[in-house]
Parts: C-alpha cells; structure tokens; sequence
C-alpha cells in the first residue's frame, strides 16, 4: 500500500486554498503519513469487528444447530405422542362403538322388557278377569249344588217314606183281580170306550195299559170274548197312544190288524183285546158297545 502511495506525487501546491495553513512538502508528506495511519487503523478495526463478529457467528451457529437440534427432539417427541394419542384415540372410537352397540343392544332389551311387561299385564288382567267369571260361576253352582243337596234330602225322605209304604203288605178292592202290581176289574156291563174309560176313572183306575207279554196272556184268560182296553188312535190316524200318553211299543194285533175297517162300521179308533177268532187284538169303531177291563195300583 505504501508501494502504491510511494509513486503518488505530492498535491501541488499551486492550490492556495488547499494547502493555506502549509509551509511546504514536508508538512504535505506528514499528512500523507497521518492519512495512512489512519487507513491502517481503520483496516485493523475492521478486521477486529469481522474477527468478532466471526466469532459471534460462529457461536450463534452453534446456537442455532443446538437450538435445531433441541427443536428436532422436541418434534419427534411431539410426534411421539401425537401417534400415541393418535392410537388411544383410535381404541377410544373403538371402545364408543362397542358402547354404542351394548347401549343399542340394552335399548332393545329394555324396549323388548317392556313390551313384555305390557304383555303380561295384559295376561294377568284376562286371567284376574277370567278368575273372577270362575270365582262367580263357582258361587252360583256352590248356590246350585246347596240347593240339590237340599232337594236330595227331602226326595230322599220322600223316598224312604215311599218305600216304607210300599213294603206293607198291598191289597185290591173288593171286587178287584190283582195280577204282578196291580188290580185289575172286567166290567158286568157293556158301552162305548169313551164311556168304559169314564167308569174306569171314577173308580180311581182307567182303561187298561198292556205292557208285557205275561199282562197279554193274564188279560186274555181274564176276558173271553172282545173287551176294551185302553189304546186308540183318535188323535192321530195310525198313531196308536195308551191312555198313560206312552206310544204303543209292544203290541199283541190280530192278523190283518188295525185295519180301520170303517167301509161298513165306520172308522175304527180304539183297540181291543180278543176278537172274534182268538186273544189277540183288533181295531173297531169307538161306538161299539162292549165290556171294559179297569187296572189301578193297589
Ligand atoms: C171283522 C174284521 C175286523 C173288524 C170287524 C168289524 C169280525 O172282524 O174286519 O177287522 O174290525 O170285522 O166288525
Ligand atoms: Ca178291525
């Protein structure tokens, strides 16, 4: 540098303004000198300031990759947690959809509880009801069953007094034929059935009822020739009635009989035991007049 001031030349001096407070170039070259002095102190603390200033970034540097480095743990460390929390997050949503689903699932239970609950209220209802139709019922047949057993008191006394009666020694009136249980009169006079049947009754007995074949053959020794008994189908035409009101079940026709031979007599409504052939029966007008046979209970 002084190599290149060296082949400076010296400011002229013909400058008046410039070199006013000069004598003459030793003072020029002293300034030259003061100049490079202080260029020279400058360079130096130019180079101090980069030296510190070198230094400075060199620390700060440091700093930073330290500062870095710190950050970069930090970030990981974040990053750590945020993917464990990430995972707890993840079992958590699983746990709120298995809750979900035990929620939904208890739901339906306590829905599917109560309806089963209304269900049996509704049971229970219909057989509280259906309990008190029962309990009703059984008080009226307990009511009923009172009053049988009473009826069944008083028939059986009834009942015992009956046979108590009936074990006494029985007999016909004077007059009277007894055959099996009953009694049984053959009229002396002879008329028409509804006038045998009006004797027979003011006697306390009617016209005779048949109703075996051991009666049959008894009646047909008892009487000899045509004799009333007490069957006819006045009411109904071929519908044969006792005067018991029982339909005709066992019967002892003649051949050929009822044959309602009402061409030459008439019709022919009541019935009679014998005919003119033998002991068994025959139908004939109602008018006809002819012996009866009264039957009554002892
Ligand atoms: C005949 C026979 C009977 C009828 C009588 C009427 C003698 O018997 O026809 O069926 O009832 O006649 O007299
Ligand atoms: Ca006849």
């Amino acid at each position: 540098m002084e190599e290149i001031y060296a082949n400076m030349k010296p400011p002229k001096a013909a400058d008046p303004k410039l070199f006013r407070n000069q004598t003459g170039p030793r003072s020029s070259q002293r300034s030259f000198h003061s100049v490079i002095l202080c260029l020279g102190l400058l360079s130096v603390f130019l180079l101090l300031g980069l030296i510190v200033l070198g230094v400075h970034y060199r620390d700060s540097a440091a700093d930073l990759s330290s500062i870095k480095e710190n950050l970069t743990e930090r970030l990981q460390a974040s990053n750590d947690q945020l993917s464990s929390m990430t995972e707890e997050k993840d079992q958590l949503n699983a746990s709120l959809t298995e809750m979900t689903k035990e929620r939904d699932r208890l739901q339906t239970l306590s829905k599917q509880n109560r309806e089963s609950a209304a269900d049996l209220s509704s049971i229970k209802q219909n057989l509280t009801e259906r309990l008190q139709a029962s309990n009703d019922q059984l008080s009226s047949m307990t009511e009923e069953r009172d009053r049988l057993n009473a009826s069944l008191t008083e028939m059986t006394k009834e009942r015992d007094r009956l046979q108590t009666l009936s074990k006494q020694k029985k007999t016909c009136p004077a007059g009277w034929k007894m055959f099996s249980c009953s009694c049984y009169l053959l009229s002396q006079e002879s008329g028409s059935w509804n006038k045998s049947r009006e004797e027979c009754r003011s006697k306390g007995a009617d016209l005779v009822v048949i109703n075996s074949a051991e009666e049959q053959t008894f009646l047909s020794t008892f009487a000899n020739k045509p004799t009333w008994i007490g069957l006819n189908d006045i009411q109904t035409e071929g519908t044969w009635m006792w005067v018991d009101g029982t339909p005709l079940t066992l019967s002892y026709w003649n051949t050929n009989e009822p044959n309602n031979d009402g061409g030459i007599h008439g019709e022919e409504d009541c019935a009679t035991i014998r005919n003119s052939y033998n002991t068994l029966w025959n139908d004939l007008s109602c008018t006809s007049s002819l012996q009866w046979i009264c039957e009554k209970l002892p």
